[in-house]
């Protein structure tokens, strides 16, 4: 009997050791992605994203389709096809701008930025477009054969030369009532009723302020109705940050309502949607998070968020987990009080802090291929940044640069704890002598030569996260 339940207890601590396979946020990540917006239908989620086709030096968007992908869960996405930006024929160069797809009575409209190819220069800014199909998926084509909105239709901005960027990234909201509105805007935000026909405006653009904001409008704004509260969500100052309003109309007047996600590590931009598939909100929004990633190579992520009940919405984390995992913390075997924490890219012990994300990690199979025992640690709130050591023995929280030195740097071969067999310890995979993970009596981690003394120091436990 004794025996059995030894093999139970070993089996249900492997098995709680065991690292989940990499996986999370991003969650398209054989290409760069960024602007999301996503639609449901037809009990599906359809994503419509910009591809980001810049070299890793380079110095602007180089964007030249929008691509749409699909989920039944969330989680597995699937590509469904593109639309290159040479559809709008009287746009040019590679400027597959943000964009948004919306479906009414069985068609689906595809309003996207583009550079407007138009001699006059007031009018050659960024424009609007909208191509429209009988599928979610395929068959989109130019509904005008012009700009819906041009760049000398709207108020521009005093610090735009040309034609300007005021007119981009559109955003439409179809109300209760069957009423269409478009939203779009930089430094300026504007919004217009739509004719039923979806491809044409109706009546007067008008611009939007935004009462007791503590910062400037920027771009991306995007609309979703809650409660009967009308949220308009939007990218402020720059680095950009997200941010709500809320209206009891869908013509406000909007007053702010607070922060919705903080600038991300490596890109100046983020972009958001928002939806509710299956009763569950998301926040859709991206990063820079893969390796090479920045400002122009941006990949997108998503995660779940609810109302408060006074109609507020916290500010939310961007997790490397994400929706797939469930993170964890890294309990010290000689401080059962003390886990391992980030701190200005540093990793030391500290306390559990239940709230603080600075303690989770996203555990995933080591970075370096091979075999199941390999491990890495991303950390849950800097995606892209995972624990890494140096030939002196320092370890750091490094952004993944996608090269083997890294790779091997940031994977640990986890082994029986040298303290007790049922914790683990986590051993470094380079060439160099047998090192592992410990820390000093101060707190601070490191790797190094062990000594029988720092068997306790060099002895974790991955205690899953399930909030
Ligand atoms: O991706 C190009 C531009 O950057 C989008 O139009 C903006 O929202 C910002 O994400």
């Amino acid at each position: 009997m004794r025996h059995a339940l030894l093999i139970l207890i070993t089996v249900s601590l492997l098995v709680s050791f065991a690292a989940p396979v990499a996986a999370g946020n991003p969650i398209i990540r054989d290409r760069f992605t960024a602007d999301p917006a996503a639609l449901v239908h037809d009990g599906k989620v359809y994503l419509y994203v910009g591809h980001d086709e810049a070299e890793v030096d380079g110095n602007f968007y180089v964007m030249n389709q929008w691509l749409i992908y699909s989920s039944s869960d969330m989680i597995h996405w699937e590509l469904e096809g593109q639309l290159p930006r040479a559809e709008f024929d009287w746009a040019r160069d590679p400027s597959a701008w943000a964009a948004q797809t919306i479906e009414r009575d069985g068609k689906f409209y595809w309003y996207v930025t583009v550079l407007n190819r138009d001699p006059v220069p007031e009018r050659a800014g960024n424009a609007i477009g909208v191509a429209v199909s009988d599928h979610p998926t395929q068959g989109f084509r130019d509904a005008i054969g012009g700009p819906l909105v041009r760049s000398d239709m709207a108020e521009r901005p005093p610090n735009m030369g040309g034609g300007g960027w005021h007119v981009l990234d559109p955003t439409v909201f179809l109300d209760d009532d069957g009423q269409a509105y478009l939203y779009w805007g930089n430094t300026y935000l504007f919004y217009a009723k739509l004719k039923d026909n979806m491809i044409e405006l109706d009546g007067d653009i008008h611009r939007i302020e935004i009462e007791d904001m503590p910062g400037t409008f920027t771009e991306a704004p995007w609309l979703h109705q809650h409660n009967g509260t009308y949220y308009l969500t939007f990218a402020m100052n720059f680095p950009e940050q997200i941010a709500y309003a809320t209206s009891d109309s869908p013509e406000g007047p909007w007053t702010y309502g607070g922060l919705l996600m903080d600038v991300m590590p490596g890109t100046g931009t983020n972009h958001q949607a928002i939806i509710e598939f299956d009763g569950q909100w998301y926040f859709i929004h991206h990063s820079a998070a893969l390796p090479t990633g920045g400002d122009y190579r941006r990949s997108v992520h998503i995660e779940k968020f609810e109302h408060n009940p006074d109609g507020s919405i916290d500010t939310l984390t961007p997790t490397s987990s994400g929706l797939a995992f469930n993170p964890y913390r890294i309990q010290a075997y000689s401080n059962r009080d003390a886990y391992i924490r980030h701190e200005n890219y540093r990793p030391l012990l500290g306390d559990l802090d239940p709230g603080n994300y600075d303690v989770k990690w996203h555990v995933v199979a080591g970075l370096l291929d091979g075999d199941e025992d390999l491990i890495s640690f991303q950390a849950e709130n800097f995606t892209g940044y995972y624990l890494a050591h140096t030939s002196t023995g320092t370890v750091a929280l490094r952004k993944n640069d996608g090269s083997y030195d890294f790779q091997r740097r940031a994977t640990f071969r986890k082994r029986d704890g040298l303290a007790d067999s049922e914790w683990a310890s986590f051993q470094t995979t380079d060439e160099l002598e047998e090192r592992y993970l410990l820390h000093r009596p101060n707190g601070t981690v490191f790797v190094g030569p062990l000594t029988e003394a720092d068997h306790e120091r060099a002895t974790f436990r991955l205690r899953e996260v399930r909030e």
